[in-house]
């Protein structure tokens, strides 16, 4: 089977611009180990998720597509990112009182105890972060809501349906967009791929903008996110491939296609929203500082604008399978 090639083993091998600053921050040795690659949209939700939260991280650059036999132990689908997760064992007679919650404790023996566990899918990962690291004085507020109420329920339920719009519409439209070269024209032209990653894109700002609609009526206060005021996972899932769309104007003809302020005609409100949700983006430090330099973007995504990676990612859009 198809894998990983040359044009993926030799990728720049490391974090610039504001992203190195950050890994160069955290390059001490500490119970949580973020396995990444700087280049990686799936890493920079786990990396902006680890930040919005203050969470003490250690960062590893690996090179995914080398397969090394003890990252496989790790993570056996090979993929970024993962995460190396110090779980205690099991509570025996002789380590009862050592407490697991490693965000607290200090005790030497329990700390023997602990085993680096794997975890790995960017949005399971985000998930066990904000539960595991949920204690609000120190790591701000929840990213999904939380609660046992029957709302409480229901909210998370509605921010994991759309994280599974971003995740099963919006990325897989991004890469057919970026991998579309003209011998596919057969199969689907450039029009084609634009018209279903805006079709996606703006499935997602209309229910955005109706749930600002919601949120007027019970008097709550607007604001640029998913959730209005509150930044939440939902806003992490997408903004990886938001920050890369350039790429998309960078390498192929007529770009993106978003329309400019006051040009969206009829989705003139869907593309407002929009530009007022990216603006935000941009502005926020937990996501910036997971940034490499723009040309390191363009260099290393030529393979996929060239449709040569083998990537499982560039895999699965060349045979129309789904996401890794
Ligand atoms: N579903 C995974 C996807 C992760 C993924 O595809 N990561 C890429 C890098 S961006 C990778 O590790 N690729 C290695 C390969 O394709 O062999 C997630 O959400 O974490």
């Amino acid at each position: 089977m198809a894998g990983p090639n040359e044009v993926d083993r030799t990728i720049h091998s490391h974090t610039t611009g504001a992203a190195a600053e950050t890994a160069a921050a955290h390059q001490s040795e500490k119970p949580l180990k973020l396995y990444a690659g700087w280049f990686c949209p799936f890493v920079q939700r786990t990396w902006i998720t680890l930040n919005e939260k203050n969470i003490d991280y250690q960062y590893i650059e690996i090179n995914p597509y080398h397969k090394d036999p003890d990252f496989l132990k790790l993570n056996p689908r090979g993929l970024v990112p993962t995460l190396g997760v110090p779980v205690p064992a099991p509570v025996t007679s002789a380590n009862a009182n050592g407490d697991s919650n490693d965000d607290v404790t200090n005790n030497a023996s329990a700390k023997k105890e602990r085993k680096l566990k794997p975890i790995y899918e960017s949005i399971v990962i985000a998930e066990y972060l904000d539960e595991h690291y949920s204690d609000t004085t120190k790591h701000g507020p929840r990213l999904l809501p939380s609660g046992d109420d029957s709302l409480a329920a229901y909210e998370r339920a509605r921010c994991r349906l759309w994280i599974d719009h971003i995740s099963s519409r919006i990325v897989p439209a991004f890469y057919r967009f970026i991998q579309h070269t003209p011998e596919k024209d057969g199969q689907y032209t450039i029009d084609d791929a634009r018209e279903e990653l805006l079709k996606q894109m703006k499935v997602f700002f209309q229910e955005v903008i109706d749930l600002d609609g919601e949120r007027e009526e019970m008097g709550q206060a607007s604001g640029p996110w998913f959730l209005g005021k509150r930044f939440s996972l939902v806003d992490v899932t997408l903004i990886p491939w938001a920050l890369r769309l350039f790429l998309i104007d960078h390498y192929k003809p007529s770009g993106v296609g978003i329309p400019e302020e006051g040009k969206g005609g009829e989705d003139e409100e869907v593309w407002r929203r929009w530009r007022g949700w990216f603006g935000k983006v941009r502005e926020r430090d937990s996501v910036m500082s997971t940034m490499s330099a723009r040309e390191k973007y363009i260099e290393v995504y030529q393979r996929y604008a060239e449709d040569k990676t083998g990537s499982q990612v560039g895999q699965a859009t060349r045979g129309g399978k789904s996401m890794p």
